[in-house]
């Protein structure tokens, strides 16, 4: 059959009307990418139609190539399509973003860095309020929400696409101590892609402004996010440093002080009358710090996870192998890897 890739256009939920990578086979087109991705399930990475059941299904097709109405998803609404090809379009958006941030900065290549292509799955269940990704199918599926709207805003396909990224690397076992890095590691891709594609998702830096530092802020029906990186506590649930107890909390909890200390080893520390920068959970305050910027952050970080940690890594051993990663890319001593040892004393680890 013919095969061909051509632009098209997506009318998403969050962000507008957006160019799609699309494939022109046999008269139709289809929600698949073949510039992004090879081999693995599809071929390409591509969207398909859970159509509210439990397995992936097939991959969207369409007589046009203009997909979605920009509408809010609605369960059996308005969108137009089977299903909703709004929901299809949010998902395709935060996935070639995803894939494209990784790819111009680090050179890294979907899931595994080999280019296996992945896919997500739309419409999972009914009105299924969560996303998630799974290491059998190395694919992700999101619901449509009830308390939240379509999940598929571009920090939760990040955080999602970001699991892929972790299982195919260090592995972190998803409970305890390494569960919370596994979460935070997931939170920070999500959040740092989202600013990538609002800066125009090109370019080989991540850019240093665009970040809400909150999880699923576009999802939210009252813009409370799912979770805040800067003081994580606000979900009344994180704590804001490390402790002993720590490693029996959810892993979406204890990615909390992580996920800080890639706040403050970003944008730096300082006294806050608001109370964001301290708490009632930290043993020490942190000394004020100046960060070494959101880029050389995620270049650490992502050294770290994806080549120096292992599936039991904790917050001690983090910390020991950011230092080494930091070492390597900036030298020992750098004020990078000054930073970092500073970061993580300010959640109580190694202080
Ligand atoms: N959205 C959640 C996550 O990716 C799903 C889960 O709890 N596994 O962490
Ligand atoms: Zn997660």
């Amino acid at each position: 059959s013919m095969l061909q890739t051509v632009i098209g256009v997506g009318k998403s939920q969050y962000n507008g009307e957006v160019p799609l990578s699309t494939t022109l086979r046999d008269g139709q087109y289809l929600l698949l990418d073949p510039e992004r991705g090879k081999g693995g399930t599809f071929g390409a990475m591509a969207i398909t139609n859970a159509n509210h059941g439990s397995s992936a299904g097939k991959v969207y097709t369409n007589a046009t190539n203009i997909w979605g109405d920009g509408k809010q998803y609605v369960e059996g609404g308005s969108t137009t399509g089977p299903n909703g090809q709004t929901a299809a379009v949010n998902a395709m958006w935060g996935l070639k973003n995803t894939y494209d941030a990784l790819k111009n900065v680090f050179g890294w290549l979907s899931l595994d860095g080999r280019d296996t292509s992945t896919y997500i799955a739309a419409h999972v269940g009914r009105g299924y309020d969560n996303a998630y990704y799974s290491d059998t199918c190395r694919c992700m599926f999101i619901g449509d929400g009830t308390y939240f709207t379509s999940l598929g805003a571009i920090d939760v396909i990040g955080h999602e696409m970001g699991h892929g990224v972790t299982a195919a690397t260090s592995d972190l076992v998803y409970s305890g101590e390494s569960g919370g890095l596994n979460e935070s590691a997931s939170d920070i891709n999500g959040e740092i892609v989202e600013a990538y594609a609002r800066a125009g998702g090109k370019g080989e830096t991540f850019p240093e402004e665009g970040n809400d530092w909150q999880l699923g802020t576009e999802i939210s029906r009252n813009a409370t996010p799912l979770r805040w990186m800067v003081r994580p506590s606000k979900d009344g649930n994180s704590p804001d440093a490390w402790s002993s107890s720590l490693r029996r909390l959810d892993v979406h909890y204890s990615s909390g002080p992580n996920n800080r200390m890639f706040y403050f080893l970003a944008k730096g520390s300082r006294a806050d009358a608001a109370g964001d920068y301290y708490s009632k959970y930290l043993v020490k305050q942190p000394q004020a710090m100046t960060g070494i910027g959101v880029d050389k952050a995620y270049r650490i970080w992502f050294r770290a996870n994806t080549t120096k940690f292992t599936s039991s890594t904790n917050y001690a051993d983090a910390r020991a192998k950011m230092i080494l990663a930091a070492e390597e890319l900036y030298g020992k001593d750098s004020r990078e890897s000054i930073a970092v040892q500073r970061a993580y004393a300010a959640i109580n680890v190694g202080a």
